[in-house]
């Protein structure tokens, strides 16, 4: 570990509180403490100190608290200042520590010292940015229970299991003319189907963390006039975009984010989709679809009163998006609301009719339907564990259909590499930037 400097930042958000804290890490804290306070404090003990600026005027008292290296959060020595909450104190603060021989410390710079330190892996870095930013209890918990390691635990067995094998099927390689054919060993061949099938499973464990952490994004599309902007505004509460009955009547993307038991949906509503001479309109309708491709999930409308509801519009055919089909106004079909055997959904956006299936409907969609996930996750960790499992398919074609050992191997080598990603147990400098410099300032 290269000898780092020692740094600084206000802990508690900006603004005014009863309480505001200061937090300096790194190998100068026992010497900044001794200069600042006249001593360095007994380690892990509430104590009461003055706080005095360069001059020896008074900023404030309060409490101090010395985390001694390793047993610190970052794993470096620590020090908290708790002092009043005010903006104005939390400054002279800073700037004193600052003065001290301190840096300002980067966004997320506490975490990323504290994985640098072993402390934490990536994951549950991470999970410490996602606990503080959940927007509801139930993505709060599931941060904790990342944070807590449910997460990397499962992530960390299967890249073990993945390495066994990898080792198990080089070591075949190595020995081409044993008698024993290891490859055709039913060992090999029940591994690897073992740890793609638990793959899966994390990935879909994943998926469930991932919706909860960041929401579902939802397109609203449709011919025109079928209701679109009015299922947007029944479903986001207010009057949010134009309704009016003459077709062509949205344009832009429209956009609202509404919070249903814990999880985000993010709908665009979107211009009716037609063949159309106007510029802006066909604009609008490029849009659409563009939107269309980008979304978790695609709410297509259709009338109820249509002869062919069933058809899905033009265009929408090549759609590689999960779908949810509604027809809309059955108030004027005088048809009852609700889930049809087709799978579709009957509803009123006029009347708010047929919301409640359609919001369950949702939550299923982004897997919560049957509970709240066991962890929370990220884009980025479904990323890298689609990666890792179409590594391990690769390498089952491999082993299948050409015996190729080298090749699996190869395959073993990358799935593993990319769970490593994950917890950071493979990582580079550009990664490490990404991740931390999205936190804030403190953490
Ligand atoms: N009775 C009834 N009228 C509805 C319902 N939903 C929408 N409408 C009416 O249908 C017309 C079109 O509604 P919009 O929400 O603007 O339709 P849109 O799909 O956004 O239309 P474009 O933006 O032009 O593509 C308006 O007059 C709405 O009041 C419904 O469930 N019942
Ligand atoms: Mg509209």
């Amino acid at each position: 570990m290269p000898e780092l400097d020692t740094i600084a930042a206000v802990a508690t958000p900006p603004g005014r509180g009863g309480i505001g804290v200061v937090r300096l890490s790194g190998p100068d804290v026992p010497a900044i403490a001794r200069q600042w306070l006249g001593r360095c404090p007994s380690p892990r003990r509430a104590q009461l100190a003055d706080f005095r600026d360069a001059g020896g005027s008074l900023i404030d008292s309060g409490l101090v608290l010395y985390f001694p290296a390793p047993a610190s959060f970052t794993g470096e020595h620590v020090l908290e200042l708790q002092a009043h909450g005010g903006p104005a104190v939390m400054e002279s603060l800073l700037a004193r520590a600052l003065g001290l021989g301190a840096r300002l410390a980067n966004p997320g710079e506490f975490s990323q010292r504290a994985f640098l330190n072993g402390k934490l892996d990536l994951a549950q870095a991470e999970a410490v940015a996602d606990l503080i930013a959940a927007g509801s209890r139930q993505a709060a918990a599931a941060a904790a229970r990342s944070l807590a390691g449910a997460f990397s635990r499962r992530v960390a067995a299967l890249a073990e299991g993945v390495l066994r094998l990898r080792v198990h099927v080089e070591a075949a390689i190595d020995f081409p003319d044993d008698d024993v054919d290891f490859l055709a060993e039913h060992h090999v061949v029940d591994e690897l189907d073992r740890l793609a099938g638990e793959l899966l499973s994390l990935r879909a464990e994943t998926g469930r963390g991932a919706a909860l952490a960041e929401g579902l994004r939802i397109a609203i599309l449709g011919a025109p006039n079928v209701g679109k902007s009015s299922l947007l505004n029944c479903l986001a509460g207010r009057d949010s975009a134009i309704v009016t009955d003459r077709p062509g009547t949205t344009r832009d993307v429209l956009r609202e984010t509404l919070h249903i038991d814990g999880l985000a949906l993010h709908l665009a509503d979107t211009a009716g989709l037609r063949d159309t001479e106007d510029t802006i309109e066909a604009e609008g309708v490029r849009r659409a679809r563009q939107e269309a491709e980008q979304a978790d999930c695609v709410l297509v409308i259709t009338d109820d009163r249509d002869d062919d509801a069933d058809e899905l519009p033009a265009g929408l055919d090549s759609l590689t998006r999960p779908v949810i089909r509604l027809r809309n106004k059955c108030d004027l079909s005088g048809r009852e609301p609700g889930p049809l055997p087709d799978g579709s959904l009957r509803l009123s956006a006029a009347r708010g009719e047929g919301i409640d299936a359609l919001l369950a409907r949702l939550r299923e969609q982004a897997g919560l339907g049957t509970g709240e996930p066991e962890f929370l996750a990220r884009r980025r960790h479904l990323d890298a564990l689609d990666r890792a499992a179409t590594a391990m398919a690769r390498g089952q074609t491999q082993l299948h259909e050409h015996a190729a050992g080298e090749l699996l191997a190869e395959e073993l080598r990358l799935a593993q590499q990319e769970l490593g990603m994950i917890t950071g147990a493979v990582s580079s400098e550009d990664l490490l930037g990404e991740i931390f410099s999205s936190f804030c300032i403190g953490k």
